[in-house]
């Protein structure tokens, strides 16, 4: 386990609307969205491909909050985690937040929401059974060009969408090709997946693997495929592109 504090990109992803069973949790909390912004916040090591999303995915098992970030704004991640957005003013008040309700991971699927940078206009709310509650937000956005275990569920989802107890036509089947590499081509989750013979996002062992692979190869060897930093490596881009999400204000600086 690393000891280094790990710097994550919070992704601003706004709930356009919230599903039937979410709706009902903020009625009887009185929780009234005039005025409002809620987003959920997803923690991400690779801000450079978030031209790709396709949906964003919570845990069916977790309880998220629903925090006042101030300015009109709400954010729904873990409480561990904006606990500790609280000490790195990204809150109101240090080290203090206020709780304004508990809403479950199974509640918001479905919902309808807007994430930066992606071409695709609305994107739904998709559940994820392998997120862990204690690591960054318990939000996690879907790049099932780049992140193996995102193009593994997505196709389980595709596949066994009723046994989700989700619409099949809320996956997006197909990903973005965003960036580019030698070795894999320019869906390079697709390919560790298929090259790996990993079958469901519950392969940890081969999942872990293509992961590492496809990390190290994106970040040394990778090019931008769409884009500001179009024809730019990878490894130059990432930075950039985290700037420019926390300069629109899409995006925070977040560690643990
Ligand atoms: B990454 P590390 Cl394109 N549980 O973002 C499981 N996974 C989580 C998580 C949680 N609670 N919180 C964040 N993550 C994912 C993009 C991406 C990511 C790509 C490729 C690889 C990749 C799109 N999903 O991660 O354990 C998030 O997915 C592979 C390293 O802190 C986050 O970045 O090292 C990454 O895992 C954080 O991983």
């Amino acid at each position: 386990e690393a000891v280094l504090p790990q710097e994550y990109t919070g992704i601003k992803i706004e709930i356009t609307e919230f599903a039937e069973k979410a709706q009902e949790v903020l009625k009887n909390e009185k929780f009234d969205l005039a005025g409002k912004k809620v987003y959920l916040v997803a923690a991400t090591l690779r801000p450079e491909t978030m031209y790709g999303q396709t949906c964003c995915f919570v845990s069916p098992k977790i309880n998220y909050g629903l925090f006042d970030a101030g300015n009109g704004e709400y954010y729904i991640c873990t409480e561990k985690s904006f606990k500790n957005m609280s000490y790195q003013k990204i809150s109101p008040v240090r080290g203090d937040y206020n709780y304004i309700l508990k809403i479950s991971g199974s509640t918001l699927i479905g919902s309808k929401i807007h994430a930066p940078l992606t071409p695709l206009e609305e994107l739904r709310v998709l559940p994820m059974e392998t997120i862990l509650e204690s690591k960054g937000t318990g939000v996690v956005t879907c790049v099932p060009s780049d992140s193996p275990d995102d193009y593994a569920t997505t196709r389980d989802l595709y596949n066994k969408s009723e046994y989700y107890g989700i619409k099949q036509e809320w996956v997006v089947k197909d990903p973005v090709p965003i960036i580019k590499t030698e070795k894999y081509g320019d869906l390079c989750a697709e390919y560790l997946v298929k090259e790996l013979k990993i079958n469901s996002s519950k392969d940890t062992v081969p999942l872990a693997t293509a992961k590492e692979l496809a990390y190290k190869e994106g970040f040394y060897n990778g090019v931008m495929l769409v884009g500001k930093y179009k024809g730019e490596k990878v490894s130059i881009a990432k930075e950039k592109a985290k700037k420019d999400l926390i300069a629109s204000g899409e995006a925070f600086a977040y560690s643990e």
